[in-house]
């Protein structure tokens, strides 16, 4: 088995005195934060799509990259090549999950059979490799968008048989997950939109999306799934309309069909913006609803209106994203890095100098955010901004014990209410500074 990364080592953590570009200043893997080592609070997962497969075409040009490793693309050495690559990368950057779809670790074939074949034999291949290194799976999910069946979506197309062939792959990457022992399966609305309205039935296709996951409960139940399924909220692209547009619309279409029990939701930093949300916005939805399951950790360019997958650099955004994961009690999955590397940054090593900075811009990210909780400047402030309703007429309200009568009456009583109190958002921010810079 080759080595495709010679010139690089183990990426250790030296302090952000270094200036060795090739390890980390603030990820210190072992470092105990509210009590437990670093890397419990951020299981990170490389996600195999981008990192093994992405070469940097985009709709104006071509690949960018070489991510053939030594192999011919679209073979099942390539496949094995790609898996070799991806362990030592994970190995070499202490990443202990990865996460998959079907298409990224063998290549189509024009027959679903065979297609399935390949599976078989490139799991096999995974799963020795997951033994020797000790490295997870954190979810699995099916690529039901590229193929040109999936024009008008898979679970929402308008055509059974496309349905089936999208079944069809919702069951081998289930069986697939199990297989690597994953924690969750994502249902990330691929082109589960739609274009126009003029020829589209949404009632119908968003009973069939849920028709589709509900089978997917039900199988994963036969097989042994012990992890959770997720939604990955995204407001568009491809579709115009994605149905799974943000957090709070996920979250009212699984109770609407009933699999709120058996869901969570995988939050995206990227989608959340593009729904025109902060990534502490829908990552906040989902934590309130106990739907907070998973994180894809990226980040997108507000200048731009698409899905630019950053790998995160941002420590405002990723402290806000910890303080968050850290009040919600932590993930049932982890920190994907759903992330590329810029089209002109197309090196070997840039592969590794994106995980690098964005494991570090995490690793700022808990260390302030748990300094926030610490501080508990911020939480006592939000705590007393309500504490109005903590007795009298306010806890009346709480207890359900006021009417809308009772309550004009007082009201009434009243003359005028006080002003109900600055929501000093400078001091906050001002707070927030002296806490992440001070
Ligand atoms: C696309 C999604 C995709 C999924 C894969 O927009 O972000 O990368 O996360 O499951
Ligand atoms: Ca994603
Ligand atoms: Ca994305």
């Amino acid at each position: 088995m080759s080595e495709y990364f010679k010139n690089i080592k183990k990426i250790q953590y030296e302090g952000p005195d270094s200036k060795n570009d090739f390890s980390f200043k603030f990820y210190n893997p072992e470092q105990i934060v509210l009590g437990k080592p670093m890397k419990e609070h951020l299981p990170f997962a490389m996600a195999w799509w981008h990192n093994l497969c992405n070469a940097g075409k985009d709709i104006f040009g071509t690949d960018t990259a070489d991510k053939s490793f030594g192999a011919v693309p679209g073979t099942m050495e390539h496949a094995r090549a790609k898996a070799d690559a991806g362990f030592e990368m994970m190995e070499k950057l202490g990443i202990e999950y990865f996460c998959f779809h079907d298409v990224d670790i063998a290549p189509e074939a024009a027959d679903i059979k065979e297609t399935n074949g390949r599976l078989d034999e490139i799991s096999d291949y995974i799963l020795e490799k997951m033994d020797t290194t000790g490295i997870k799976c954190m979810w699995g999910t099916a690529n039901l968008t590229n193929n040109l069946r999936y024009m008008n979506g898979a679970a929402s197309s308008n055509s059974a048989d496309v349905f089936c062939f999208a079944a069809a792959q919702v069951k081998k990457s289930l069986d697939l997950t199990v297989k690597f022992g994953g924690k969750g399966y994502v249902f990330w609305g691929g082109r589960e939109g739609y274009e126009t309205l003029l020829n589209t039935d949404v009632r119908f296709e968003q009973d069939n999306v849920a028709n589709m996951m509900r089978m997917a409960v039900e199988y994963g139940k036969k097989i042994g799934f012990k992890g959770d399924f997720y939604i990955e909220p995204k407001p568009k692209e491809p579709m115009k309309h994605q149905y799974d547009f943000d957090a709070a619309t996920a979250i009212g279409f699984l109770r609407q069909y009933g699999l709120d029990e058996d869901f969570k939701l995988n939050i995206e930093a990227n989608h959340a913006t593009l729904a025109g949300h902060t990534f502490q916005h829908d990552l906040r939805i989902a934590a309130i609803n106990g739907m907070l399951g998973s994180i894809d950790a990226n980040q997108g360019d507000l200048f731009l209106g698409w899905d630019t997958d950053h790998f995160s650099s941002n420590v405002y955004e990723t402290t806000l994203c910890m303080y968050e994961v850290l009040k919600a009690g932590g993930l049932t999955g982890g920190l994907n890095f759903d992330a590329k590397n810029r089209r002109p940054s197309y090196t070997k090593e840039d592969m590794f100098l994106g995980f690098i900075m964005a494991m570090d811009a995490f690793a700022l990210g808990l260390v302030n955010a748990a300094r926030m909780i610490e501080d508990g400047r911020i939480d006592s402030f939000v705590k007393a901004r309500y504490e109005s309703f903590e007795n009298g007429i306010g806890a009346d309200i709480i207890g359900k014990k006021a009417t809308l009568e009772s309550l004009s009456a007082y009201a009434e009583n009243l003359g005028a209410p006080e002003l109900p109190g600055s929501g000093r958002q400078e001091m906050l921010e001002s707070i927030l500074n002296t806490i992440m810079f001070g």
